[in-house]
């Protein structure tokens, strides 16, 4: 076989490769609405999977009263004390950046009408990861879901 003919196959595999992997991949899709709650609660991914998850926000109101996001965290995190730094952090889309090594993943604020995603890989490490919208109240009015990695 002649080199430049080798090399074309084994960029075409390589190619190949690539496209699958990325047709692969999943979307979650979920729906954060004025009630404070996320559609989906529970997610369930294997180990180092890359996934997007596309958060939509169905609201009337303006964003500033009524936003949400979707922020993945470690699980040796406490979430309440996450929560309520990060009601503080304003100026930085409400993701206290004490936190910022904790963050698996975090979408941008998606106000009314709004769609936000955010692609990432998934914890290689076996066990739940919550997540949250981080707007200010939304925690604790139980806007949260659980990522569950499991083989
Ligand atoms: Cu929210």
């Amino acid at each position: 076989m002649k080199t430049l003919t080798k090399i074309t196959l084994i960029l075409a595999l390589i190619f190949t490769g690539f496209v699958s992997t990325t047709m692969a991949q999943r979307t979650i899709e979920i729906v954060g609405t004025d009630n404070m709650k996320f559609d989906v609660t529970n997610i369930e991914a294997t180990p180092g999977e890359e996934i997007t998850i596309k958060l939509t926000t169905k609201s009337n109101l303006p964003k500033q009263a009524m936003a949400h996001n979707v922020v993945v965290v470690d699980n040796d995190v406490d979430m309440d004390a996450f929560a309520n730094a990060s009601a503080r952090a304003r100026d930085n889309e409400y993701i206290a950046s004490d936190y910022e090594e904790d963050i698996i993943a975090a979408t941008n604020l998606a106000g009314g009408g709004e769609t936000v995603e955010v692609t990432f890989t998934v914890p290689k490490e076996i066990g739940e990861y919550e997540y949250i919208c981080s707007f200010p109240g939304h925690y604790a009015a139980g806007m949260k879901g659980t990522l569950s990695v499991k083989n």
